[in-house]
């Protein structure tokens, strides 16, 4: 059974010695134009988007060679239903204070509402056939969706992360998930957001305390681990 081992920081990954593929899947959080496009939430709270977009371009090569294995992929999509009855009061509240209301119309359409423009995934990054999606009304995926279920009926214990933002839903979900058990991985140069300092800040965490997340690595040391299957 091929497997993966990958140079990571602060240990080499996995802890249990080797990653069979089939048993790993890769996680693509949250690459929605809302969150790295143009006219999409992130966009209208002013922050810079170059930052969230940062990570594109490897993500994009990790999961073409990621397919290219047969390894799972799942995506995930931050979003709420048309009548808000999944948003809570407070989120939507918040978001209007800094003038990018959930549910708002803006330049993607209703912010952060499922259906519309800006809570697609980017082209780039856009689910194929037989990949999962999953939706979720939060900032982790654990305790709102049946990703667990999921990933534990086809036997996944490993996970690889990329995604937007670090150091909200990425952080979160990778929280969430060793938690549970799975042995986790973030890839850094796969990720990103909207302030550099917790971005950095945010990739550190997961290294503390021996790794206290999950271990950090990189593109290019997943593309030559998949290059050797
Ligand atoms: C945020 C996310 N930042 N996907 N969501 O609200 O990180």
């Amino acid at each position: 059974m091929p497997t993966l081992q990958i140079p990571a920081d602060p240990y080499t990954w996995p802890f249990d010695g080797a990653a069979p593929i089939e048993k790993t899947a890769l996680l693509c959080i949250d690459w929605q134009v809302d969150f790295c496009g143009q006219g999409g939430y992130v966009d209208a709270m002013g922050y810079d988007i170059s930052l969230t977009r940062a990570g594109v371009e490897p993500t994009r090569r990790v999961l073409e060679a990621w397919r290219e294995s047969d390894g799972l992929v799942v995506h995930t999509r931050e979003g709420h239903k048309h009548d808000l009855s999944d948003c809570p009061p407070n989120k939507r509240w918040r978001s209007r204070q800094i003038h990018a209301g959930i549910g708002d119309v803006g330049p993607c359409g209703r912010i952060l509402v499922r259906g519309e423009p800006g809570w697609e995934i980017i082209p780039e990054l856009a689910p194929i056939a037989g990949e999962f999606v999953i939706d979720k009304p939060s900032k982790g995926a654990f305790t709102t969706t049946d990703i667990d279920l999921v990933l534990r009926n086809r036997g996944i214990t490993h996970l690889v992360f990329t995604g937007i933002t670090t150091d909200v839903c990425v952080h979160t979900i990778m929280r969430e998930a060793n938690d549970l058990g799975y042995e986790c991985l973030l890839l850094d140069d796969c990720t990103g957001a909207t302030d550099f300092g917790n971005y950095m800040a945010a990739v550190k965490m997961v290294k503390m305390q021996g790794g206290v997340f999950g271990s950090v690595s990189n593109s290019q040391h997943l593309l030559a681990a998949l290059d050797n299957l």
